[in-house]
């Protein structure tokens, strides 16, 4: 069978739109395949695109050995055995974000790039409003929803870009102004063989940027080589560094601001922050700019946010944790409550080592569990209570809690299990909250 195919597009979630998007504009016809049988796309191919043809419910070999070019969404695994036969046969397999990449080539660098197992979305966000209120013309995207190549149609001068590890692991040219890898904690282990592949896959970014900045905190950020680098964290800074120092945020010797005047809350969110400063900072953002930023910036919906306070007892949706580190990270930032914590937990796992729960669920009075592997959850305290639902486990956390207790819903997994996203959860878990007697 002879293709007529140059160019085939793996994967028709947003990733795989807007690659067609792309391609077609620059008057290539792609062929489209998606393993799903009812991918998410093909409504709106069909009627946007009647001339790309879509292959559903597999991949199919005798196209992949033949094109020119593989574009791969993210959430294909690279080593999905028709992909690993192309990639042999001598095939070049890349994703969104490197077509991106290749497009803005001739430009002077003008990517911002995030990635870090948490925080990723929120610093994305700090850097876009920071640049925004510096004066800037900036465009927002990656993994945190609008994809890479559909921000090209908007007239930007800088890109901020929330890259996963997947995406980077397709991706090579990125020539970032500046980069960041906020943290590594185990996530996505069902993709990756160990820690040090998933780890690999997040320090790709640094070598696609012009200056880096790692995570004191964290050594898994630290670049394996000496790059042109400055760093983070939550201890007094030196020389150049970013830091806080008795309750002040510093650039060397140089004070931004006091931590009471951050909107955001939680010690890993100062993280965030200092973070975003040290970004915008490489392309030349005014301190006070940046302090402005903070003091109005609250955080993102599914993160740490109170949904609702009823019978005295505060109700806060992380349904955004979907592995453990942000799990560990939120019990962390509670650990000054002087009340009950109740917490709900549990979802789709991804393979993940649940252990590091351990210690932070002592400061949990009561743990309830729900979802596919609540159960190794619930394993690691005694007492736990196991749950089916959502309803359930917030009637049961409304019956143990009293005035000054906190109900945490910061699951250490991914929602897919019950929910079509994590947004699904919080929001059902603030409607059950909602639906709660009492002020
Ligand atoms: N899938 C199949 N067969 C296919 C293609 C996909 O079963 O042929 C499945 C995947 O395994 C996955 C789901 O479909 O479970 C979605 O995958 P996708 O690659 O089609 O996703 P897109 O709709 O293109 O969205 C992707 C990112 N999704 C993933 O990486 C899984 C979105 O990040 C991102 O916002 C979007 O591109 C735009 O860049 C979401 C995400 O969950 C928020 N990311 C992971 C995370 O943050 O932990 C990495
Ligand atoms: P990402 O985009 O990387 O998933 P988000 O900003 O959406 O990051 O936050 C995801 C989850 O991680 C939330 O539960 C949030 O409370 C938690 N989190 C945010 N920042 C950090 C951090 N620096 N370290 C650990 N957990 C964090």
């Amino acid at each position: 069978m002879q293709s007529q195919y140059s160019h085939i597009v793996l994967g028709l979630g947003a990733t795989g739109l807007s690659v067609v998007r792309y391609l077609c504009g620059k008057g290539i016809t792609p062929l489209v395949m998606d393993s799903r049988r009812q991918p998410p796309g093909a409504d709106t191919l069909a009627s946007a695109f009647p001339e790309v043809q879509l292959i559903a419910g597999g991949f199919d070999c005798r196209y992949l050995v033949q094109a020119k070019q593989i574009i791969i969404s993210p959430g294909i695994a690279i080593d999905t055995p028709e992909v690993r036969a192309a990639l042999d046969m001598g095939i070049e397999v890349i994703g969104d974000v490197e077509l991106f990449a290749r497009e803005i080539a001739d430009r002077k660098p003008c990517v911002i790039g995030i990635t870090g197992s948490n925080g990723k979305s929120t610093v994305t966000t700090l850097v876009g409003e920071m640049l925004r209120e510096a004066g800037m013309a900036v465009a927002v995207g990656g993994n945190i929803g609008i994809p890479a190549l559909d921000l090209l149609t908007e007239n930007a001068d800088i890109f901020v870009l929330e890259l996963s590890s997947f995406q980077l692991e397709t991706t090579h040219s990125l020539n970032c102004v500046a980069s960041t890898c906020l943290n590594v904690t185990e996530d996505h282990m069902d993709r990756y063989s160990d820690m040090d592949a998933y780890r690999k896959a997040k320090l790709r970014l640094y070598h696609q940027s012009r200056s880096i900045i790692f995570n004191r905190d964290d050594a898994l950020t630290i670049p394996t080589e000496p790059m042109n680098q400055n760093s983070f964290g939550l201890a007094p800074p030196e020389g150049d560094e970013w830091g806080i120092c008795d309750s002040k945020i510093y650039h060397g010797h140089s004070e931004i601001m006091p931590i009471t005047e951050v909107s955001l809350i939680g010690s890993h969110n100062h993280a965030n922050l200092l973070a975003a400063m040290a970004l915008v900072y490489a392309v030349g953002v005014d301190k006070q700019v940046m302090a402005k930023v903070a003091r109005t910036f609250t955080g993102l919906s599914h993160r740490c946010e109170v949904v609702g306070v009823k019978g005295g007892v505060t109700y806060v949706n992380d349904s955004k944790a979907t592995n453990v580190g942000a799990t560990v990270a939120a019990l962390d930032g509670l650990s000054d409550h002087l009340g009950d914590i109740i917490l709900i937990a549990g979802g789709d796992g991804k393979g993940a080592d649940f252990s590091p729960l351990v210690e932070p669920l002592t400061k949990v009075t009561h743990l309830i569990t729900l979802g596919r592997d609540g159960n190794k959850i619930a394993a690691l305290k005694e007492g736990a209570i196991k749950v089916d639902s959502m309803a359930t486990a917030v009637a049961k956390a409304a019956e143990l809690a009293t005035s000054g207790d906190i109900v945490l819903l910061s699951p250490a997994c991914a929602s897919l299990d019950m929910y079509s996203n994590f947004m699904a959860r919080g929001d059902d878990f603030r409607s059950q909250v909602e639906q709660l007697d009492g002020e």
